[in-house]
């Protein structure tokens, strides 16, 4: 996914109004990646300083291990560390269970635009959900739920649980990115193309249920520096139940992760802060939604936490 529009470079305001916990401690990147990439210049961001909002860390410290990965239910456990991964090398620095809709947090549209009066996303039952909805002109159109201006990190493990719509057309994402003057630096998580032909998606009933996605990396410093990709195909329709979708970001590599499982490793350096977006977009390789795309929060992208942390 690549935001194309290009507006003139919003300069984030330090919103640290919003944060809940006093202990704000943020190892934001001041430090100089050493890149293994052929570097193009790397011209020297603004780089709004990140603000920690830890929505509530509730027993941060606890060993508590989640879920096991292949349930239909959300996890619910205590915050530990990210799935998979050891707890001792992770300080918790964000953690958005959606147990309600902290709007100095997310924002429901993207800098460019202004936000659809249609309602398509909600906050309930512990979870973010956003679904396919024709607006008032007839048309399905991007909903996108950003924390651009008022939450950035830089390097650390960011992981979401989600359960994907159904429906030809839909688009469902969850990624880090900024727009910093002119250049788009983009770790796309989760992108997934229910629409799109096998192994993107498989059709039931007539109607397009996701079973792959895709992590892709975009440098930024110009249009077109794509870093890496993969089309993971899960076996699994990743519509029917809850998965673990992250990705852990140190100085000089990237690692993609499905419930804890590798499935792509990016040499790259990118150090630029990032805020996170969760979004409900339409089109690319899932096609036109059209009727047989299903509306309504019960076909929604539903996620029930986003979580980050930064490397002791
Ligand atoms: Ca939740």
């Amino acid at each position: 996914m690549s935001a194309t529009t290009t507006v003139s470079a919003g300069t984030e305001a330090n919103d640290a109004a919003d944060t809940t916990v006093a202990s704000a401690d943020t190892t934001a990147s001041t430090a100089t990646p050493t890149p293994t990439q052929p570097t193009v210049s790397t011209p020297t961001p603004t780089p709004t300083t990140a603000t920690t909002n830890t929505a509530s860390t509730g027993t941060a410290g606890s060993t508590t291990t989640p879920a096991n990965s292949n349930t239909s239910t959300a996890t619910t456990a205590a915050v530990s560390g990210p799935y998979g991964q050891p707890t001792a090398n992770y300080t918790l620095t964000f953690s958005e269970e959606f147990n309600s809709l902290n709007t100095n947090l997310w924002t429901d549209h993207m800098w460019y635009e202004t936000s659809n009066p249609t309602k398509n996303y909600t906050v309930e039952d512990g979870k973010l959900k956003i679904w396919p909805q024709r607006d008032a002109s007839g048309n399905f159109f991007n909903r996108t739920l950003d924390t651009d201006g008022n939450y950035y990190q830089t390097y650390g493990y960011f992981e979401i649980e989600a359960k994907l719509p159904v429906g030809k057309g839909t688009w469902p994402a969850f990624w880090l990115f900024n727009h910093i003057n002119e250049r788009r630096p983009e770790m796309d998580v989760m992108e997934a193309y229910a629409g799109g032909a096998a192994p993107w998606g498989v059709n039931i009933d007539g109607v397009a249920h996701p079973t792959a996605y895709a992590p892709t990396v975009w440098k930024g410093d110009k249009e077109g520096q794509l870093v890496g990709s993969r089309q993971y195909d899960t076996g699994t329709d990743l519509s029917a139940g809850y998965h673990k979708y992250a990705v852990k970001w140190e100085p000089n590599k990237q690692t993609y992760y499905f419930d804890g499982k590798e499935v792509l490793t990016l040499n790259v350096s990118m150090g630029d802060p990032m805020y996170l977006m969760l979004d409900l977009w339409y089109g690319s390789a899932s096609g036109t939604p059209d009727d047989s795309t299903p509306q309504g929060k019960s076909n929604s992208f539903e996620v029930n936490y986003v979580r980050a942390w930064q490397f002791k």
